[in-house]
């Protein structure tokens, strides 16, 4: 140990653009492939793979899934299952997802995944390191569910003032719990007004067949020529 002077360095803006210029990359990689790109954040059970089967079973071989978590192939074979081809990232420990891992999977998945017209991310579960890194996509998307309660959103302002779409997902509970979704989707519009809100449920369908239509007029307007 040495007794000298120590001197703080700060890792995290380096760290951060680095991130960013992938992200980049990315975002001219999907452009090129013709895919609309969707980030999906979420707390550990929240239903973000529930909701990704729910898109398998709509949009099949049009959908390219690829999933975060810190072990397992379980949720990719889960969305395979339901219909869609799915790319596992192990993160070995990772909270979060990177834009660089994001840029690695679609290399090895891209020709597994040829042709499809949306991608989606499920990114590993929880509401705060996922919140500040790019990943290239076109929409960025929290879900939150009613079971979590109602008092989430000014809780993780970081991640729920940089969304896009806010989705309220396990509608179908509402009877069940005091959770009010008005109070979720007001407060998220107070740290960011222009949000997109839809209450869905994977187990009834509530809310997804809008969802789905908003994803297909985003890739629509994307790619307009
Ligand atoms: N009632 C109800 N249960 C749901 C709904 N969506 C998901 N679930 C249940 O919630 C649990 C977790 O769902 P997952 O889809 O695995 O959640 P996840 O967010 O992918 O979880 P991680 O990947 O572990 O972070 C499962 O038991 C689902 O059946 C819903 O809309 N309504
Ligand atoms: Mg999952």
């Amino acid at each position: 140990m040495s007794g000298g002077p120590s001197r703080r360095v700060s890792i995290e803006k380096p760290v951060m653009t680095r991130n960013d210029e992938v992200a980049a990359a990315n975002r001219s990689m999907f452009l090129d492939s013709g895919l609309f790109a969707i980030n999906v954040i979420g707390s550990p059970g929240a239903g973000k793979t529930s909701l990704l089967e729910a898109l398998a079973n709509r949009f099949a071989r049009d959908l390219a899934v690829i999933e975060g978590d810190v072990r397992t192939r379980r949720d990719a074979d889960r969305v395979e299952k339901a219909g869609s081809p799915a790319w596992q990232i192990e993160t070995g420990g990772a909270c979060h997802l990177d834009a660089a891992m994001v840029r690695r999977a679609w290399m090895d998945f891209r020709e597994t995944a040829r042709g499809s017209r949306y991608l989606v991310i499920e990114n590993v579960g929880n509401l705060i390191c996922p919140s500040s890194y790019d990943l290239g996509e076109d929409v960025k998307a929290a879900l939150v569910s009613l079971p979590e309660g109602d008092d989430k959103v000014l809780k993780y302002p970081a991640l729920f003032s940089r969304i896009d779409v806010l989705l309220i997902g396990k509608m179908d509970l509402l009877n069940h719990l005091d959770a009010d979704p008005d109070r979720l989707e007001s407060e998220c519009r107070s740290l960011r007004p222009g949000v997109t809100v839809f209450r869905i449920s994977s187990k009834t369908g509530l809310g997804l067949p809008e969802f789905c239509d908003f994803i297909i007029r985003g890739r629509e307007a994307k790619f307009r020529a």
